[in-house]
């Protein structure tokens, strides 16, 4: 099993479906993550413990993915240095807005790098942390440069299809 790089933590459970869409992105890149339930409201301690543990335990990147006032990421980036992405999920009645705007919202000092709410966000957290590791890793950079070939190939492909 290749060790643990990035680390995907998430508010609950109910937030699996969405952010294990982080994970498998980076499984398919062959770069080892971790899966984490975490919360800063309902766990302050231990999410306090993982963000002031993880460079110690070789993890270079944190994604954190929670909804409703999400203060994980921002919890997260405010007990470590390491580069903190957030994913704002779709969890209550306001559909993100109140997740995106508590995680985006971070005063100078403590950043959180914050993506789309929802799935894509979380897909996209996991491609930003490869490039995040693809400026010390040729390997990886080679990767993401097929991934953006493929996309394109993909494309050209269905306009191919529709113009019959
Ligand atoms: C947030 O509250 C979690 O990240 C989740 O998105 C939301 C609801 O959690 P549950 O009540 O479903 O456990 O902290």
């Amino acid at each position: 099993m290749s060790k643990t790089v990035v680390t995907v933590v998430m508010g609950s459970d109910s937030d699996l479906d969405t952010m294990k869409a982080a994970k498998e992105v980076l499984d398919e890149f062959g770069v080892g993550s971790e899966l984490v339930i975490s919360s800063a409201h309902r766990t302050p301690d231990g999410t306090a413990k993982l963000a002031k543990d993880a460079a110690s335990r070789g993890v270079k990147i944190i994604i954190a993915g929670a909804g409703y006032a999400a203060h994980l990421a921002g919890v997260i980036a405010a007990h470590t240095t390491l580069p903190v992405i957030g994913v704002p999920l779709d969890a209550s009645s306001l559909n993100g807005l109140d997740s995106l705007l508590s995680t985006v919202q971070m005063p100078a000092g403590i950043p959180v790098a914050t993506m789309t709410i929802g799935k894509a966000g979380a897909k996209n957290a996991a491609i930003f942390a490869l490039e995040i590791l693809a400026l010390s890793d040729k390997r990886i950079a080679g990767e993401l440069q097929k991934y953006r070939s493929e996309m394109i190939r993909k494309i050209e492909e269905k306009n191919k299809k529709i113009k019959g």
